[in-house]
């Protein structure tokens, strides 16, 4: 199931926020200095820990790391880092895409049943919304289909509920327009 809240993502009581973080993972601005303030000091311990690929980078671009939300309604939080938008002709919607497959695919590892997404890279990382939030509809859309076909055949039969709900977490109005378009005129919703 897929919804559109408009509201401060630290404020949701589900299984999993996803941050927008850089590649050092140990807050800075926007979301991520708002889920850093609210899940309190434990959190940037956490990151600490998650072990550096190559110096100064925990989660390289498209990646995504999980940690405990501490303070925060929510049990977990899911590092991903979107792409700094130049033209979009630079691997951005690929390295976008691979944002909310590999933060989906970890929540459905630690057995996450909801899950809240701000709009990645929309905000420092400049990159427009409506090119952003297509993406995002889209990847949303494949792995619930994908995931909802995959515990039909491991449980013989369609799922009788959704098994995970999905929720875009926009702060703006017009960032939750511009879902709300997007999911009323695409195709159905899983
Ligand atoms: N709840 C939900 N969405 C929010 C909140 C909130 N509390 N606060 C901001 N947003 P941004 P990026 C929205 O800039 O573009 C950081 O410094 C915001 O309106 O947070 O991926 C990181 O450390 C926008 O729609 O993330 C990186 O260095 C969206 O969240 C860099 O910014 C994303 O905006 C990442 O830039």
């Amino acid at each position: 199931m897929i919804k559109i809240i408009q509201g401060d993502i630290t404020t949701l009581a589900v299984d999993a926020i996803v941050n927008a973080a850089n590649q050092v993972m140990l807050g800075g601005g926007g979301v991520d200095g708002a889920i850093h303030d609210a899940a309190g000091p434990e959190l940037y311990k956490a990151c600490l820990k998650v072990p550096e690929v190559r110096p100064g980078v925990r989660c390289p671009t498209g990646e995504a790391r999980i940690t405990p939300g501490f303070k925060l309604s929510a049990k977990y939080v899911i590092h991903t880092v979107g792409p700094v938008y130049r033209d979009g002709q630079h691997g951005e919607p690929e390295k976008l895409a691979a944002c909310y497959r590999n933060s989906l695919a970890l929540a459905a590892e630690n057995g996450c049943k909801s899950i809240a997404i701000p709009c990645i890279s929309t905000g420092i990382y400049g990159y427009p919304i409506e090119d952003a939030a297509k993406i995002a509809v889209r990847e949303v859309k494949g792995f619930l289909a994908a995931k909802n076909a995959n515990d039909a055949k491991g449980e013989g039969r369609a799922p009788s509920r959704p098994q995970m709900e999905v929720i875009f977490c926009c702060f703006s109005e017009r960032d939750a327009a511009v879902y709300e378009q997007l999911l009323s005129c695409g195709d159905p919703v899983v």
